[in-house]
């Protein structure tokens, strides 16, 4: 009997802002409601305490600020052919700066790529990263790394990284690794929701699960993977669910509220270093531009779903709370903005000052303690090939290439 080709089940149908749930057989709402703090216009929840003091409200709000600021002009600068490639944090700065801030400054940070603002709270000089989107001179990084994907050692910020989710299983060894040696020691690692769909998502979970490792798992639910809305992307009623099928904890937090993202992120790590295990996070956030400089939404996203985003800014919120609580007027608001954006102006102007590249020799180096036989003799050859004909060291203008 010739045999039919059964017809192919379409899709769900998905909803155009990447929110709705239309089709959820796990539901299981109940058990994960959204952890928040402080509403839209500002206003401490009933009985809620300020987890932290006024002064460093205020910091932190700078650095949102001048997160945005520095994203909205990284994005000019490549558009104007200034930098290759940029990927900011446009509408989810509470969820990195609030689960940043929440960490002990020994704890290991695993990045996705939209958590610049983690490492310059780590101590990354804004010029350092700009000399890393420019791949100059003053690149810690050397150029050896996609432009944005920043590292940043002495604040154990780990190199960003581009495959998705490829962090979660490292950040379990460093886990793993703090148990061993005894050390108070609990890696934060942040992630998309889209790679929630990866292989190591899973690795990685069930693996600490199993082991009770302390872990941080921070996801930054933004509603899209690229062009992909976030219910194409897991038939989960939430993210935060996942965790029960891990066997650990999980909690789904209001990603535009920094308060609430700081103080879930807080408990996540006083259980992990009290060896209660890891936890899952869920930000609920929204991406409010692009994927990245390489992308645009237009294609698949009409603008008006992004409207109602826009009203939930974290940066507003967190603005109406300092003004109900008297730590910023409005006059103090517009300074503070005319300040960072000088800063960033002024670390701009240092980084594109540097020269082009870094020196040729620096390709020898970093790769072991101790250069090998063969690396000697190569740096050796190098040289004399460079003081033979100055062009071997800048190739772009050797003739005919
Ligand atoms: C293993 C792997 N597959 C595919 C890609 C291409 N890719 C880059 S970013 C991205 C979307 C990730 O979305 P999400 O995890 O939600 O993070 P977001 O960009 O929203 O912060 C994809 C598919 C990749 N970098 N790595
Ligand atoms: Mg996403």
């Amino acid at each position: 009997m010739p045999r039919t080709k059964p017809k192919p089940r379409p899709p769900p149908p998905a909803s155009r802002d990447g929110t709705a749930r239309q089709w959820a057989p796990g539901r299981l709402p109940e058990e994960f409601p959204l952890h928040a703090l402080v509403d839209e216009e500002g206003r401490l929840a009933q009985g809620a305490a300020v987890p932290v003091p006024d002064a460093e409200l205020v910091a932190l709000y700078r650095w949102m600020v001048l997160e945005r600021q520095l994203d909205e002009r990284m994005i000019t600068l490549q558009r104007q052919g200034r930098i290759g490639f940029y990927v900011g944090s446009i509408g989810e700065e509470a969820t990195v700066f609030g689960s940043a801030a929440a960490m002990a400054p020994q704890d290991w940070i695993f990045p996705s790529y939209r958590e610049h603002g983690a490492a310059f709270l780590r101590g990354l000089p804004l010029e350092a990263f700009m000399c890393g989107l420019l791949g100059n001179a003053g690149d810690p990084g050397r150029g050896r790394q996609m432009p944005c994907h920043e590292s940043w050692a002495p604040g154990r910020f780990v190199s960003i990284s581009s495959p998705v989710a490829t962090q979660l299983p490292q950040a379990v060894g460093v886990a793993w690794a703090a148990r061993i040696r005894g050390d108070d020691v609990v890696p934060l690692v942040y992630f998309g929701d889209g790679s929630t769909s990866a292989h190591d998502f899973h690795t990685g979970l069930n693996f600490a699960a199993v082991q009770r490792l302390g872990v941080v798992f921070a996801c930054r639910n933004n509603g899209w993977a690229i062009s992909v809305p976030r219910e194409r992307q897991t038939a989960s009623e939430t993210i935060a669910q996942k965790a029960i099928a891990y066997g650990m904890r999980g909690e789904r937090v209001d990603g535009n509220d920094l308060l609430a993202v700081l103080d879930a992120t807080r408990r996540a790590r006083a259980r992990a270093a009290a060896g209660e295990g890891p936890t899952l996070l869920e930000f609920v956030t929204y991406r409010l531009e692009g994927h990245s400089t390489s992308d645009d939404p237009r294609a698949y996203r009409p603008a008006e779903v992004v409207e109602p985003w826009k009203k939930k800014d974290p940066i507003l919120r967190l603005r109406r709370l300092l003004q109900r609580r008297g730590l910023l007027d409005e006059a103090a608001a517009a300074a503070l903005l005319e300040e960072v954006r000088v800063e960033i102006q002024a670390a701009l102007r240092q980084a594109e000052a540097k020269p082009a590249k870094p020196p040729v020799e620096s390709l020898f180096e970093d790769v072991y303690a101790v250069p090998m036989r063969q690396q000697v003799e190569q740096l050796a050859e190098l040289r004399e090939a460079m003081a033979a004909d100055p062009r071997v060291a800048n190739p772009r203008h050797v003739d005919g290439a």
